[in-house]
């Protein structure tokens, strides 16, 4: 090892002895071959580092290879409703109870592990809006290895639009919540993390464009191979915040999803249960909405798990007419143009102003199309 490496450098290789993804080697890789000096005496050295960037980048195309593959090995369920929810938890934890009190559905419920094994959809309705929840057979610790059903329970997380964790199979739910955090993980399912601030649109042509390079170190030079590295050759790329390459790789690469999730407390009845649920809520409260189920009312517990998806209702009506009694469903932070995109798209496109009952300072407020709107607002579209 020659002696003369700089500081930076050394910085570097410390990181990459503790980088835990591939798609962090990689970038460390590459960043130590720029800091290296080059002369004589760091030859070899830059030449192992080319060696081991072309195997940790092979590793990388096989991996991604291996989970194109294991696509196969997933659940689908078809969408319906405003939101699809997956209820994940172990085998035996209540799943199927919680299901059949929240929707119409009758699934078996018995005492013995594994008593589900295709996935269940069943609509929940919670003030006039339908969300559809899928009870997904039991996770356990090392499914993500293959372990009880593999990767098929934890596949559905990954199409769905938010979460519910059950708990209730064991009598230490926070080791429970621990498990199944990790399990997603290891799938590369984040959740209540923040996705970094970037926006990749596939096209079929017109080359990789991208805006907000110098958020990326290495710039738009290296945005492009990143994405060239994955077979991507024509997007349109949005950067808003800085962003790691490693980061980057892993949207890029689809190899990391970011969900919505609560816990559902399905069990009240295990031993010394206040003083659990009270390091439940110590240890995961300030992440994750908790819904403890029989404490309070289903319809309690059906909005509580509505709030946590984020979305609003929105109610139309027309000039001089009554509001609509099923409202709309739209994402939280929409605006008065969503709103009309959502009735028809040319009424958005006519669109003038919209008076709005509820959110505003006053009832009946003539309002600009970028008005933000909130849930319950009745909102009246001139064009
Ligand atoms: N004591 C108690 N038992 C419950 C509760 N909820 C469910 N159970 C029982 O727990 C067992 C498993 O319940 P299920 O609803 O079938 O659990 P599951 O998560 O769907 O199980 P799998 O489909 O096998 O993954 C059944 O015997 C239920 O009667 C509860 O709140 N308290
Ligand atoms: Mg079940």
């Amino acid at each position: 090892m020659p002696a003369n490496l700089p500081p930076e450098y050394l910085k570097v290789e410390e990181q990459y002895a503790r980088a835990k993804t591939l798609e962090e080697r990689i970038e460390l890789t590459r960043e130590l071959i720029r800091l290296a000096p080059k002369h004589k005496g760091t030859e070899k050295l830059l030449k192992m580092l080319k060696q081991r960037l072309a195997k940790l980048q092979r590793e990388l195309k096989e991996k991604e290879k291996k989970r194109a593959g294991k696509s196969t090995q997933a659940f689908a369920i078809k969408k319906e409703g405003a939101a699809q929810v997956v209820f994940l938890g172990f085998p035996n934890s209540g799943k199927s109870t919680l299901l059949s009190k929240l929707t119409a559905a009758k699934p078996e419920i018995a005492d013995y592990p594994f008593t589900t094994l295709e996935p269940v959809p069943a609509m929940m309705e919670i003030d006039g809006v339908q969300i559809q929840l899928v009870e997904a057979p039991g996770v356990v610790e090392g499914s993500s290895e293959g372990r009880g059903l593999g990767l098929k329970p934890l596949s559905l997380a990954r199409t769905a639009d938010a979460i519910g964790l059950v708990l209730g199979a064991t009598d230490d739910p926070v080791e429970e919540l621990n498990v199944l955090l990790r399990e997603l993980e290891r799938v590369g399912i984040k959740v209540n993390k923040k996705p970094p601030a970037v926006k990749i649109e596939e096209r079929s042509s017109g080359g990789i464009e991208v805006v907000g390079a110098h958020l990326v170190s290495g710039g738009e030079e290296h945005v492009r191979e990143i994405l060239q590295d994955h077979g991507v050759f024509n997007a349109h790329v949005v950067i808003w915040e800085p962003v790691s390459p490693a980061q980057l790789r892993e949207l890029v690469g689809k190899s990391v999803a970011f969900k919505k999730a609560f816990v559902l407390v399905a069990r009240k009845d295990i031993p010394d249960i206040e003083r659990k649920l009270s390091a439940l809520l110590e240890r995961f409260g300030k992440d994750f909405e908790i819904i403890m189920v029989g404490e309070e009312d289903l319809e309690e517990v059906k909005r509580k798990i509505f709030k946590s998806l984020d979305l609003i209702r929105v109610f139309t009506k027309p000039p001089d007419g009554e509001p609509s009694d099923r409202p709309l469903v739209l994402k939280k932070h929409s605006t008065i143009l969503d709103v009309a995109k959502a009735v028809h798209k040319d009424l958005a496109r006519n669109l003038k102003y919209a008076r709005v009952w509820g959110s505003t300072k006053f009832p009946g407020q003539q309002v600009s199309k970028s008005y933000e709107v909130r849930d319950g607002d009745i909102v009246e579209l001139h064009a």
